[in-house]
């Protein structure tokens, strides 16, 4: 049954409400809308529609029922659950692949207008694989590596070259469980073979290999990704951005970058920049070229130049619904198909750049980085030839400032400074009970429940038990809009210990560290929190959780599964792909069952969907207290920090004089 629900109800973000508020005035529907009037499929949505072949769709809603082929509902939930994870791993590492063909290119001198920007970082990650450094040029170093990476893909033996970089327990515990990735590729073929009709039947069976198909991004595609990326584009520091539709401007040519390959955004950063085009807008009667970004593009961009975000995923149509957008150029993924018949309201062009995606009614100008930079030109002043067209705009006036750019390499510097650089800090900070735990709170908007809502609940909550955040995709813009990213803003809300943790380190309390492919940068975090000693020996045992209150995309189920195969406890939001039936009993739920407790007896990391979001606060912070304990770490008391530090000298800070003496030095006297 349709649900009509607010724009308040649809949204905790007041620039989004004032867009749906919009969107109705001018009778145009929306995801949020479309949501209303579809409800999800109660059958499918359970994971109990079979339709792997043609004797089916088989919908299994009795007990004991099986489908034509005799599958039950728990092979039939395995099978949909590991090949929803082996799309996501898909998408992830084709995006790994082409940075790796970028790499190769730049490497050989093939591309127009890029160059490899952080060659500190370019000999750090060859050395972990023993490339050859010294006395090297970048271009050497560079092209061995891209053949290293080029060739994990197509791998058919052997293991995956970014799986050393894990603690070294894991390793072996991978090993011995047979789930260390041969080939990146392979994992994603073997998936989808073995559930073909007739394959794998035995679900437990199928869903060991959707934690190998797992680790082939988080230890293979997606880390390549995010190494690639900061070779070639820098590895990102702390820099100011703002984030929400107010950063689109009433003056200039809006050209929004939207999707999730860093390749072309960076040039169309540099290009904007270019006096050729600024001189080109200022001729088309506007100020300049203001560019933004939606989704895990906008990050990229971010976390690099400070190039405003526009919104997270929900934020594509409202970016739009304000008539100010010349163009929304996109690539791949997470952009919504409704975009085109959205924009033919408005005189917004949809640019589609990708060879793999077009769309149709959309402007296709295929990116290639052998011309990077006149294709980025070229796409600009497409826009800028639109600006002449534009109409009544409506903008809400709605945008925060946020200092992303915590990557790895940065938390590590800015715990110890250039000469001692370490995780000792953080982890000294976690062993006294300073902070609590660790929380990374990361994935999507969906539509199914209210924008940002859990996203920014759960943070809140958790702020206030002294866990220290760190966030990356659509969570962190999330979390930016609302403020929470910006140094001292959001303080007054976060518990004493974490509070003076965060004001001697001079951290917001929530940190930025990137795109959803750079959630391989908290692995690295973990691992090195591991190794720095005094949070156990493996990434299992450090008080970590992982959550996604918002989740939609496939891309965020494979994240789960290596995130679960690293150790960590992973909590999604909203609905269960695997409920099945309602009146089910939890355990002859065998794929329930398995991905929880099954997975956490091999390797200490489990999966479960919770949808209540005090439950997940409950989880996160019983499973935090779970692992201090069995570290033997004292217990977390949220007073025994509340009266120190800066807490403390802001309290005497409004004592008369005397009494201040008194309290500091123990005498009222001079
Ligand atoms: Ni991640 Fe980034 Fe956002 Fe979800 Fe989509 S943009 S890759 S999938 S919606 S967080």
């Amino acid at each position: 049954m349709a649900t009509k629900r607010t724009a308040q109800q649809q949204s905790s973000d007041p620039a989004a409400q004032e867009m749906l508020i919009r969107a109705e005035e001018l009778g145009i529907g929306t995801a949020f809308t479309r949501a209303d009037n579809m409800a999800p499929c109660n059958i499918g949505g359970a994971g109990m529609c079979c339709k792997q072949c043609g004797m089916g769709p088989c919908r299994l809603t009795k007990e004991g029922q099986v489908g034509v082929c005799g599958a039950t509902l728990d092979t039939i939930q395995a099978r949909n659950l590991i090949r929803a994870i082996a799309a996501g791993v898909a998408a992830h590492s084709d995006h790994g692949r082409d940075m790796a063909f970028t790499l190769k290119a730049v490497a050989n001198g093939e591309t127009e207008g890029y160059t490899i920007r952080d060659v500190a970082k370019l000999r750090i990650v060859a050395s972990k694989y023993n490339i050859p450094v010294e006395k090297r040029s970048p271009q050497e170093i560079a092209n061995e590596l891209a053949d290293l990476y080029i060739s994990q893909f197509g791998q058919q033996k052997g293991e995956v070259a970014p799986v050393i970089r894990a603690p070294k327990k894991r390793q072996q515990l991978w090993r011995q469980l047979k789930v260390v990735p041969r080939g990146i590729d392979r994992e994603v073929v073997e998936a989808l073979h073995r559930t073909h009709i007739g394959d794998d039947q035995d679900p437990e069976h199928i869903l060991q290999h959707a934690i190998r198909t797992g680790l082939a991004d988080g230890w293979g595609g997606s880390m390549i990704a995010t190494d690639i990326s900061d070779i070639l584009f820098g590895t990102p520091a702390p820099i100011l951005g703002q984030a929400n539709l107010g950063v689109l401007k009433d003056d200039m040519v809006n050209v929004v970058v939207h999707g999730h390959e860093p390749t072309l955004s960076q040039m169309i950063v540099a290009a904007s920049q270019d006096p050729e085009i600024i001189e080109y807008a200022k001729a088309a009667g506007a100020k300049g070229v203001q560019l933004s970004g939606i989704c895990c593009t906008a990050n990229e961009i971010l976390m690099r130049q400070g190039i405003p975000a526009a919104g997270n995923f929900l934020h594509q149509e409202l970016a739009i619904l304000t008539g100010s957008v010349e163009a929304m150029v996109v690539d791949v993924q997470c952009i919504m198909q409704a975009l085109v018949g959205l924009a033919a309201n408005f005189h917004t062009k949809i640019i589609t750049t990708s060879p793999k995606v077009r769309i149709t009614g959309a402007t296709h100008i295929e990116f290639d980085e052998h011309k990077a930079l006149t294709i980025a030109k070229q796409i600009l002043k497409e826009a800028i030839d639109n600006y002449k067209n534009r109409g009544k705009t409506h903008i809400p006036q709605i945008r925060e400032d946020l200092i992303p750019g915590f990557s790895h390499e940065y938390i590590n510097y800015m715990l110890g400074g250039s000469y001692r650089a370490s995780f000792r800090p953080l982890n000294d900070a976690i062993m006294a009970g300073r902070i609590r735990g660790v929380a990374a709170i990361v994935g999507c908007n969906n539509p199914r429940s209210s924008q940002d809502y859990l996203h920014n609940y759960v943070v809140k909550e958790l702020l206030k038990q002294d866990v220290l955040i760190v966030q990356t995709g659509c969570g962190a813009i999330s979390s930016a809009k609302l403020g929470l990213m910006l140094g001292e803003a959001g303080l007054t809300e976060v518990g004493a210990g974490l509070r003076e943790v965060c004001e001697t380190v001079g951290i917001p309390p929530v940190l930025h560290m990137g795109s959803c492919v750079d959630n391989t940068r908290i692995l690295t975090v973990l691992t090195q929190m591991v190794e720095e000693g005094g949070l156990g020996d493996d990434i299992d045992q450090v008080p970590a959780v992982g959550l996604a209150p918002e989740w939609m995309s496939e891309k965020a189920l494979a994240i789960a599964a290596y995130c679960v195969a690293s150790g960590a406890y992973v909590i999604f939001g909203g609905a269960s792909p695997i409920s099945g039936m309602p009146d089910r009993v939890a355990d002859s739920d065998k794929v329930l069952h398995y991905i929880s407790q099954g997975w956490e007896k091999l390797y200490g990391g489990k999966l479960e969907f919770i949808a209540e979001p005090d439950e997940m606060i409950k989880a996160t912070l019983a499973h935090i207290d779970k692992k201090r304990a069995a570290l033997g770490l004292p217990v977390y008391d949220p007073a025994k920090f509340g009266r120190s530090g800066d807490a403390r000298m802001l309290e005497l800070e409004k004592l008369p004089l005397a009494e201040r003496r008194q309290a500091i030095y123990g005498t009222a006297a001079d």
